[in-house]
């Protein structure tokens, strides 16, 4: 299964990356004059978020046409391009298939609604009166999950927005369609996909209301999905290339099979309980602080859990749904640079592969957007509505948003401090973040000690280590909230990884013995003769190695 342990992932939004035509968009040409950027962070494979033809209500995650190109984003000619030149680098690129849904400007639920029966079948259509849709499921993005066709008489289901309707997998036509996307991608040279929300796709037989929550117990991790995904890796050979699966609300034991190599379904998964520990009772939009207790428990289920059965992690922060973790769980003020780099750390050096998101290796902050013109998404413009209506005012709304919305980790690439960021010649399509003058590329390439240096070590130090690779994963402190700390070890080696979450100094419960070991990596300068370590600086991170 490829060599994804020593590898780290480069994840790259098109639209907001690089803008090569001054349209204020970014486009497939923008990313491959960026290729030796890239590549200069040692990373192995790029991610990018979709570019097919789409009418871009989710932002390309509505797709029109699985096999063609938006043309904002560029031309066939320019994807082709982009794969050779990646290749030349020694970089594999990994596309995203949206396969849960299609977009409803698809030519097939085009055909569906004019009431080709054939095509009918490609989608979940429920009989029903006007007045009331078939379950009280509820959107992802907000609202009912069902939409009602007058001229069918039906509702069609949404786990997303209304304009991307779920697609019917129990039907094998679909199934063979959207194996002739795979193919058709990996013929022209593709390394490795990334699968949307993909434990979503294999619906229950029956359909009913959910009285306890908004229906995804009834779909998530839903009763042919393993048997889907084997179909779908072994009829298209993919089974070698690098593959992640999105996993929304999923759980452990799935994961394990998902990801377990045996059972010849996905190289990894990424699930995103670690991301929800400030979500107050659950919910994106209540704030709280983050629970840390509760981050370390996650960590440590996980990470062993996966271990012990032999499944795979894709280890992340952040990515182009979540705000920017430097200004969610560091302070991106003033410790900025260190609590970036203690993040950093955090992720890294556990067992797994680690995902960069654009930015982030630079600590991109959220931009600060205080306006609702400034935003973009559409789950950010429904929950905008919805948390008026529930009675926020308006600046409560846009505090919430501040911090929860996608759009915050949208803000375009910081290549420099000119006009724009360098992103682009004319106003981009979202804001910049207003700390590009100092936060960005050309900056941080001059300072030695810029997260983007640190990045770069961390990428490294997985290639080099064969210890960060395999090495299993013991957790140390876990009485201790402030502190997020492990031990990995392989055949007699040990690699102990200390960091400190939070701004304060904060004394160890019991010194860290650290005789004989060497110090890899750290975001404060180390005292090489150390023996013990009994405090930890505000955000303080330090890797330490014993052979
Ligand atoms: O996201 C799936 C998903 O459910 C979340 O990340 C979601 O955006 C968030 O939890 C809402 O609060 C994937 C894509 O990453 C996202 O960009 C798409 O909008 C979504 O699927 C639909 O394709
Ligand atoms: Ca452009």
């Amino acid at each position: 299964m490829g060599n994804f342990k020593k590898s780290t992932i480069y994840q790259i939004y098109p639209k907001s990356f690089c803008d090569s035509n001054g349209d204020g968009i970014g486009d497939i040409r923008g990313i491959i004059s960026k290729l030796d950027y890239i590549k200069s962070l040692g990373v192995d494979y790029i991610w990018s978020t979709p570019f097919f033809v789409s009418p871009m209500n989710d932002n390309g995650y509505d797709v029109e046409d699985y096999k063609n190109i938006n043309p904002v984003f560029g031309t066939m000619e320019d994807v082709d391009e982009l794969i050779r030149e990646a290749e030349k680098r020694g970089i594999g690129l990994m596309f995203d298939m949206v396969f849960n849904h299609t977009s409803t400007h698809h030519e097939w639920f085009k055909k569906a609604l004019s009431g080709d029966k054939k095509y009918m079948d490609y989608y979940i259509f429920k009989e029903g009166e006007a007045d009331t849709p078939p379950t009280n499921w509820q959107s992802k993005f907000g609202g009912s999950a069902w939409e009602y066709v007058p001229s069918l008489k039906k509702w069609y289901l949404h786990l997303f927005d209304v304009t991307q309707a779920d697609l019917n997998w129990n039907n094998p036509e679909v199934r063979e369609e959207l194996k002739n996307v795979i193919r058709f991608w990996k013929d022209k040279g593709v390394k490795g996909f990334r699968f949307d929300v993909v434990n979503l796709i294999s619906k229950p037989d029956v359909y009913e209301d959910d009285n306890t929550g908004d229906g995804r117990r009834f779909y998530t991790d839903g009763p042919r999905i393993h048997e889907f995904l084997k179909e779908l890796v072994k009829d298209t050979g993919i089974e070698d290339m690098i593959t992640v699966g999105e996993m929304s609300s999923t759980s452990l034991e799935h994961c394990i099979r998902y990801s377990d190599p045996a059972e010849k379904e996905l190289s990894m998964c990424f699930n995103f309980h670690h991301l929800k520990v400030d979500y107050k009772d659950g919910n994106k939009w209540e704030l709280m602080e983050p629970d840390y207790d509760r981050l370390k428990e996650l960590f440590e289920t996980w990470q062993t859990g996966m271990e012990k059965k032999n499944g795979w992690n894709a280890l992340f922060w952040c990515n182009h749904d979540q705000p920017r973790i430097v200004s969610r769980f560091g302070d991106d003020k003033k410790y900025r640079k260190e609590s970036a780099k203690m993040l950093a750390t955090f992720i890294h050096m556990l067992r797994g592969t680690p995902y960069i998101y654009q930015g982030e290796e630079l600590g991109m902050t959220n931009p600060g957007y205080e306006k609702i013109d400034e935003y973009r998404d559409v789950e950010s413009i429904n929950y905008y509505r919805i948390l008026l209506d529930e009675g926020k005012t308006e600046e409560e709304a846009l505090n919430i948003l501040g911090q929860r919305s996608r759009d915050n980790s949208r803000s375009p690439m910081q290549w420099n401090s000119e006009k724009y960021a360098g992103f682009s010649e004319s106003e981009p399509w979202i804001g910049v973040a207003k700390n590009y003058k100092y936060i960005n590329v050309e900056a941080e390439e001059k300072d030695e000690d810029s997260v983007l240096n640190y990045y770069r070590k961390l990428v490294d130090l997985r290639k080099q280590y064969e210890i960060i690779q395999d090495g299993s994963v013991e957790f140390m402190y876990g009485e201790q909230s402030e502190v997020f700390a492990y031990k990995r070890t392989l055949d007699g080696q040990e690699l102990i990884v200390l960091n400190n979450l939070t701004g304060n100094e904060v004394l160890l419960q019991e010194p860290a013995d650290c005789k004989g070991y060497e110090c890899l990596i750290s975001n404060y300068d180390q005292e090489n003769d150390k023996n013990s370590i009994k405090a930890l600086r505000p955000y303080e991170s330090i890797v330490l190695l014993k052979l």
